[in-house]
């Protein structure tokens, strides 16, 4: 990937506008807000003189990375528009009508739903904050870091390297954290938000633990009714800190986290350590990464027909070793 050349043509982008909404995906994670508060953070130590405004909903278990903004259609129509860490046009999380053709788009997943003016997606890299580090930091660059940029990235690519373990984790990714640790992160601070969960969530994991099911194929399904979420008092966004946890298990191979919503369909997430789970994402209306995906699905029918997918693509993995 020519990251010199990409970082030239986004940086004239931005220097042309006064005004910057940065966009990310639905339902995000700390690579999605640390890679927008990230980028915000940069642009405003490079060009103090422009606004920049983050949109999108907020699940409050990541407001220790940064907030979002509140815009009017009128600013959003005079800014120019940058999208991170969103595959398919259908996820970008805006209030405001979107036209993908026009927007800058930066990604590491595969570049299945192409879209943008400017595109620029290295499937080589851990995350969207890992590539923001490699321009910013790029020999060519021109764009400053400040403390608050670093510690938003830091957090992006802790968050989808999960703690540096995942096989995404190569060696630009710690170069690139390496430099970020110059501009004093708080490693032990972001650590404790990442992997402290309220009461209530922790009492959903022992839930979660006990009542899996795992199928002869080491695939681990979990399926949460709105029922269940009244009943340990936790808010939809809050399940997504215990999506991980079957991957402590031995012998599961990928596994489902289904959540009802409450319009009766469920939102599911498909994690996985080989067999490939975002083609079945896809069957379903989803996307996302080979290992790491997720979809909305309308019956508890069209759940099990996840569960019965994610044993295929298991059986063929196993077959395959
Ligand atoms: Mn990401």
């Amino acid at each position: 990937m020519n990251y010199t050349e990409f970082f030239k043509k986004i940086d004239a982008e931005i220097k042309k506008a006064d005004s910057i909404v940065i966009l990310r995906h639905e339902s995000p994670d700390p690579d999605a807000i640390g890679s927008q508060v990230g980028l915000r953070e940069i642009i405003r130590a490079t060009y103090p003189e422009k606004t920049v405004y983050l949109l999108g909903e907020m699940p409050s278990s990541l407001t220790y990375i940064g907030e979002m903004d509140e815009i009017t259609q009128e600013q959003f129509d005079a800014s120019l528009i940058i999208v991170l860490d969103c595959a398919n046009t259908p996820r970008i999380d805006c209030p405001f009508e979107v036209d993908p053709s026009n927007v800058i788009k930066i990604d590491h997943h595969p570049d299945r739903d192409v879209y943008g003016a400017i595109s620029f997606v290295d499937t080589n890299s851990s995350s969207t904050s890992e590539i923001l580090c490699r321009f910013v930091f790029g020999e060519e660059s021109t764009w400053k870091v400040s403390k608050e940029a670093a510690n938003a990235l830091y957090a992006g690519i802790v968050g989808d390297t999960g703690r540096f373990l995942y096989p995404a984790t190569t060696a630009v990714t710690f170069a690139m954290v390496s430099k970020l640790l110059e501009f004093d992160v708080d490693i032990s601070g972001i650590a404790y938000h990442m992997i402290t969960n309220p009461v209530s969530v922790s009492r959903l994991a022992g839930y979660i633990y006990q009542n899996m099911e795992i199928s002869e194929n080491g695939v681990a399904a979990t399926i949460l009714s709105q029922k269940d979420l009244e009943h340990f008092g936790i808010e939809e966004d809050q399940t997504h800190g215990v999506i991980s946890l079957p991957s402590t298990v031995e012998g599961i191979h990928c596994w489902a986290l289904f959540v009802e919503q409450p319009d009766g369909s469920y939102r599911v997430n498909l994690r996985s350590k080989g067999p490939i789970v975002n083609e079945i994402a896809q069957n379903h209306g989803g996307g996302g990464h080979p290992l790491a995906s997720g979809a909305v699905v309308s019956t508890l029918e069209e759940a099990h027909q996840i569960i019965a997918e994610l044993n295929e693509s298991a059986k063929a993995f196993l077959s395959a070793r």
